[in-house]
């Protein structure tokens, strides 16, 4: 009888041991019991479906601060579209557009955490996560969007991307953005009329030096709440490119809109590194190649939502006033250059080999 029970405690414990490992095995991942998900699914019910994709499956997030109509938000679309097809599927990304999962700053530090897997945000407030990327914030460091472009898709530019690994961040692809100019309710004609004015930047320290060197008051602030500080008299002013002076509706409260093009700040699309690290060389090819490759997709996208915002807001009567001569503009922001010459010695020289 005591033999009896022993053995049966014994069995009890070996099938305890069993159960114990196998759970550990198979539950190290959420990619892992996604699949244990699929294979005890397809055991269940007979007849089982096609036999899925070779490899684990994975469904990620990707926060993006603006409208699903926006061009950015179409880019991390087709992003995600072309991760699904060269993946069989196996691979999806749910875009959350509309700053659903946070204003950007708070977006990149989750994407540092690996809380959401991908994030689309402007280089400005990622400059203040790793230093290399507030270049972009320097004012009139471009000619014009060829010569961004030039710079991006050169070897200093994906250099540039690839030192965000130094962040917990991998960086993708850039985006482009235009450039941004200034905005009030208050006339706009001249670098005169900037003086005094307290004027919304993203959230950048280059931004406000080159805010003080124009004469005006930096206010930084996140992008969802310059809609109601422009209407309550919070700030004066603000400045962005013309897709999200549109889509924002700030030309309804700052119809003044001056073309001064101190900034060419481009978008970035990146992966948390510890969800980077956790994939396959063969996956994470996949998501640099359909990175890359949406890049051509979201410029084409640019280039009709820029000629139809400000097709908008001129027929709902802002004014656009044009700058003839930005010499004086960039004369009164040369000392922000002068005094980060140094720091942003190489890649302000790779700008200007791209020239
Ligand atoms: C836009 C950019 C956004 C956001 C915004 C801002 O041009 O696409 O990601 O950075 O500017 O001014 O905060």
């Amino acid at each position: 009888m005591l033999q009896n029970k022993r053995l049966v405690s014994l069995f009890c414990l070996v099938m305890i041991i069993a159960l114990a490992l196998s759970a550990c095995g198979g539950g190290n991942n959420a990619a892992n019991n996604e699949k244990n998900k699929n294979d005890n699914g397809a055991a269940e019910n007979t007849p089982a479906p096609a036999p899925p994709a070779e490899g684990p499956k994975y469904n990620f997030r990707l926060a993006e601060t603006h409208p699903a109509d926006y061009p950015t938000t179409k880019g991390d679309m087709k992003f995600a579209e072309l991760v699904k097809e060269k993946s069989d599927g196996r691979i999806t990304i749910d875009v959350f557009p509309s700053a659903q999962l946070g204003e950007e700053k708070s977006a990149i530090e989750q994407v540092q955490l690996g809380a959401i897997e991908f994030t689309r945000v402007s280089s400005s407030p990622l400059g203040e996560f790793n230093k290399e990327f507030g270049v972009f914030s320097l004012p009139y460091i471009f000619d014009n969007d060829e010569h961004v472009w030039k710079f991006l898709l050169g070897d200093a530019g994906m250099k540039l991307l690839d030192s965000l690994e130094s962040s917990r961040l991998k960086g993708l692809g850039y985006y482009t953005s235009g450039s941004r100019n200034f905005y009030s309710e208050k006339p706009l004609k001249s670098l005169e009329d900037l003086k005094g004015l307290k004027i919304r930047v993203q959230e950048n320290q280059l931004n406000i030096a080159m805010i003080d060197a124009l004469g005006a008051n930096a206010t930084p602030m996140p992008y969802g709440e310059v809609y109601s500080a422009l209407q309550t008299g919070v700030i004066d002013g603000a400045e962005n490119n013309y897709p999200s002076y549109f889509s924002s509706k700030h030309y309804e409260v700052a119809k003044n809109y001056i073309l001064d093009g101190h900034q060419r700040v481009p978008e970035v699309l990146m992966m948390s590194k510890t969800a980077w690290d956790k994939l396959s060389p063969e996956d994470q090819a996949i998501i640099k190649e359909a990175a890359l490759e949406s890049i051509t997709f979201q410029r084409e996208e640019w280039a009709k939502y820029e000629k139809l915002s400000e097709e908008q807001v001129r027929a709902a009567g802002a004014t656009i006033t044009e700058v003839t001569d930005v010499t004086p503009w960039q004369e009164a922001v040369k000392p922000v250059i002068d005094a980060n010459r140094q720091q942003y010695k190489t890649i302000l020289d790779a700008i200007d080999a791209a020239r």
